[in-house]
């Protein structure tokens, strides 16, 4: 297959971990055969997904996962990280198929790494409900005595400031509720839910606990005063609300008031010690003063009345998602979360990098991802603790509101036939850890 020439990387530490991300709901398809989760809901409303697809077949991943596994010791990854479905594991013989799973990835020499939450709550649940994070910490005690005797590095929960923002907030992913700040809940509770996983995984014997929270450094659009301050407004929303009650135990200023329930006392589990922390990357948000319209980010309509609004990073070439490329964010990113946690933050892994675009041939994620590793090496030489780092995606997959027509895989899958093709990118990325072995 094609092997693009692009300069030598440097170097990684030694035991850096190196491995592809996907998740159940966008790959495992098999629908039928479990639970039926928010996503199904949501996608069987007309309008609510492009291309008025669902997720009910998808790569088939659930009938093909020994041909993905193939894929991966292919690829030559360290490890997999793959999302375990609740409505799967709350179906008949649901955790038969992740312990399948697990013991193939063993054989085939990649380490499992399962995330326990990627959105796919199951339908008759809700994130408003404070209980939901009980009964979260439950479906973790049982994932995690059947599958701890294989599984090192377990991750509870995937961005739950997206799945807040976009699923309850602005209605554009499931359960499609457009709360705007009355989702403030959703956010606590997911968090709390972590933190009891967190314990529900101790109790079992887990030692390499961490979470994935989608981060990107805030750039205020101008020094004008009501810009920075909008700017601000939005870190704490996306990034600090989401890392400080991990890291530091304390919400920022202002939210806890804005919170159900005692937050003091759930604050204290929510800061349960991690073993690392996860961060998702995909590009840094410029953002400035409301200007009293809806404004477009990232492919979503933000509504007016919000107290910021983002606004378009010229001069960079955007991915097919329309998502500015932008390397050296990832470096400031890891920098700056360094500067302002200081010891608090355990050694960093990158658990989701990478970018959608369309062909077998793929030089602009080949280009896309090179640029990511030598940001991320800067930040290593910068003094920063990066252990891992995950691709997002191995197969092109579900897209969520998108659909099939936004293609992150570095395999590509035809969905009338679900053949897959490894893309350049694929021989790119085999070349990359040979190289750095
Ligand atoms: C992740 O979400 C999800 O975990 C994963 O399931 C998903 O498939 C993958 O990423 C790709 O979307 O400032 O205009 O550049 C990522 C959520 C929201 C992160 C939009 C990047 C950039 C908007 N993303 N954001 S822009």
């Amino acid at each position: 297959d094609p092997m693009p020439r692009t300069p030598r990387l440097p170097s990684f530490p030694p035991g850096f971990l190196w491995g592809v991300s996907t998740s159940a709901h966008q790959i495992e398809g098999a629908a039928a055969e479990r639970e039926p989760s928010v996503w199904d809901t949501f996608s069987a409303e007309p309008g609510r997904v492009k291309d008025g697809s669902t997720a009910a077949v998808a790569c088939d991943h659930y009938h093909r996962h020994r041909e993905d596994v193939a894929l991966l010791a292919g690829l030559g990854v360290d490890a997999y990280r793959f999302s375990v479905s609740w409505p799967r594991v709350d179906s008949p013989g649901g955790l038969d198929f992740y312990d399948r799973l697990v013991d193939e990835l063993c054989a085939a020499g990649v380490r499992p790494v399962p995330t326990l939450f990627h959105w796919d709550l199951p339908a008759r649940l809700d994130w408003l409900e404070r209980d939901t994070a009980s009964r979260f910490a439950q479906y973790v005690a049982r994932v995690a005595d059947r599958l701890g005797d294989r599984v090192r590095i377990w991750i509870t929960l995937n961005e739950p400031a997206e799945h807040t923002l976009l699923g309850h907030a602005l209605g554009v992913h499931a359960p499609g509720s457009r709360l705007l700040f009355d989702a403030l809940p959703v956010a606590h509770h997911q968090l709390l839910a972590h933190g009891l996983a967190v314990g529900a995984l101790r109790a079992a014997g887990a030692r390499d606990i961490g979470i994935a929270n989608s981060h990107g450094p805030t750039w205020p659009a101008s020094p004008e005063p009501a810009d920075v301050a909008a700017a601000d407004f939005y870190d704490v929303l996306l990034n600090r609300m989401f890392a400080e009650p991990v890291l530091l135990g304390r919400y920022p200023e202002g939210i806890a008031e804005l919170l159900p329930g005692d937050v003091e006392a759930d604050l204290e589990i929510i800061a349960e010690p991690l073993d690392w922390y996860g961060i998702n990357y995909y590009a840094p948000a410029r953002v400035g003063a409301p200007q009293g319209v809806a404004t477009e980010f990232g492919g979503v309509s933000l509504p007016a009345e919000l107290p910021f609004a983002p606004r378009p990073i010229e001069g960079r070439p955007v991915t097919d998602s329309g998502w500015p490329v932008v390397p050296e964010g990832l470096t400031e990113l890891l920098t700056g979360f360094r500067d302002r946690y200081g010891d608090k933050l355990p050694p960093v892994i990158i658990t989701e990098n990478g970018c959608s675009g369309e062909g077998l041939d793929d030089p602009g994620r080949i280009a896309y991802l090179d640029g990511h590793l030598r940001a991320l090496h800067r930040a290593i030489e910068a003094g920063v603790d990066v252990r891992g780092y995950f691709v997002w995606s191995l197969l092109d997959n579900w897209e969520w509101a998108e659909g099939y027509a936004r293609r992150f895989g570095l395999v590509h899958v035809d969905y009338a036939t679900l053949r897959r093709t490894p893309k350049a990118s694929y021989a790119w990325f085999r070349e990359v850890l040979r190289a750095q072995r």
